[in-house]
């Protein structure tokens, strides 16, 4: 196994067209959820995937994991409970601008996650640990979950844990999300915000600065996220700015945070150097953004040159 992902995917209700939900009569019904999201980019990119959830027994559950599955990502450890349903959101398309999101996840199965859901013994088979801050705000053993899955990893030498703070603020406080993300940050080996939440967590303005905050709390590699104009990348040894894609038309960036992720584990995965890496990010993640849902954009390996991570893919 390459990579383990472990969090909540839920059923994504996209409108036709655009503005207030009120007038909407018309949706279409795909899957969202950051970790699959990363976990269905990979398996593209021809990783060996898993995803460790739990959804609720009932029509959507089954439907968020067949379509997960269908992307070849292992699901054999995602469980079904019959006491929490499968979580729902929507967005609102508003435009010129990025969605508004409702979520329907209280209670959901996901959000009953805990560290018994962590089987070490299959976590342990993986080379990347991906994590998010999704996870954690979802619930007091949500964030237990990702504490046993980071210790876990933490025993075994060989493996890498990133972690991406994805705050959510409809899921908690600032302060709470500032508190317990730096916390988890901390022990991680790649860490990867936006921007903007790289900003809110260490209350520096420039890539730079956050990256030394995180390495300073003992994370080997952090790349801080930067849109279109790409990333930065800062390690004990090495930094540097990695430019992004220009894309037309953009639909939605939802999802691209994800496939940035999973271009760049990608790249590691196949040993290149940072740079690399963070350029097969930018150019997965750029994919995503003239589709409407969250991965559907997302290249397969064979779309991208090997050896030529300057080759842009394009949708
Ligand atoms: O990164 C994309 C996700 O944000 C989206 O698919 C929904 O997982 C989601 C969330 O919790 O916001």
């Amino acid at each position: 196994m390459d990579v383990i992902t472990l969090g909540e995917s839920m059923v994504l209700l996209s409108p036709d067209s655009y503005g207030p939900l009120r007038y909407i009569n018309r949706f279409n019904k795909m899957i969202g959820g950051a970790e699959s999201n990363v976990a269905v980019a990979l398996s593209r990119l021809g990783h060996q995937v898993g995803w460790v959830s739990k959804l609720g027994n009932d029509e959507f559950g089954l439907y968020v994991r067949n379509v997960i599955r269908g992307e070849g990502v292992d699901t054999s450890q995602v469980v079904f409970v019959d006491d929490n349903p499968t979580g729902v959101f929507f967005k609102e398309r508003t435009v010129g601008k990025d969605p508004n999101i409702y979520y329907y996840r209280q209670n959901s199965a996901a959000s009953t996650l805990g560290p018994d859901d962590v089987n070490t013994s299959y976590f342990r088979q993986a080379k990347f640990i991906h994590l998010t801050g999704i996870t954690a705000a979802l619930s007091f053993s949500g964030k237990a979950a990702v504490k046993r899955a980071i210790n876990s990893a933490k025993n075994n030498n060989e493996q890498c844990v990133v972690f991406d703070p994805n705050i959510r603020l409809k899921l908690w406080t600032e302060e709470e999300a500032i508190r317990e993300l730096v916390d988890i940050a901390k022990d991680c080996d790649i860490v990867m915000p936006g921007i903007e939440e790289g900003k809110l967590l260490t209350g520096y303005e420039s890539p730079e600065k956050i990256a030394q905050f995180f390495l300073e709390r003992g994370t080997s590699v952090v790349v801080v996220k930067l849109g279109s104009k790409g990333a930065y990348f800062s390690t004990k040894k090495d930094s540097g700015y990695v430019p992004g894609y220009t894309v037309e038309n953009v639909v939605d960036t939802v999802g691209a945070g994800d496939g940035f992720a999973a271009g760049f584990i990608s790249g590691l995965l196949r040993g290149w150097n940072c740079y690399d890496s963070v350029r097969l990010g930018n150019n997965v993640g750029a994919c995503a953004l003239n589709v409407e849902g969250d991965f559907e954009g997302y290249p397969y390996w064979e779309e991208i040159d090997p050896g030529n991570s300057e080759k842009k893919v394009t949708r």
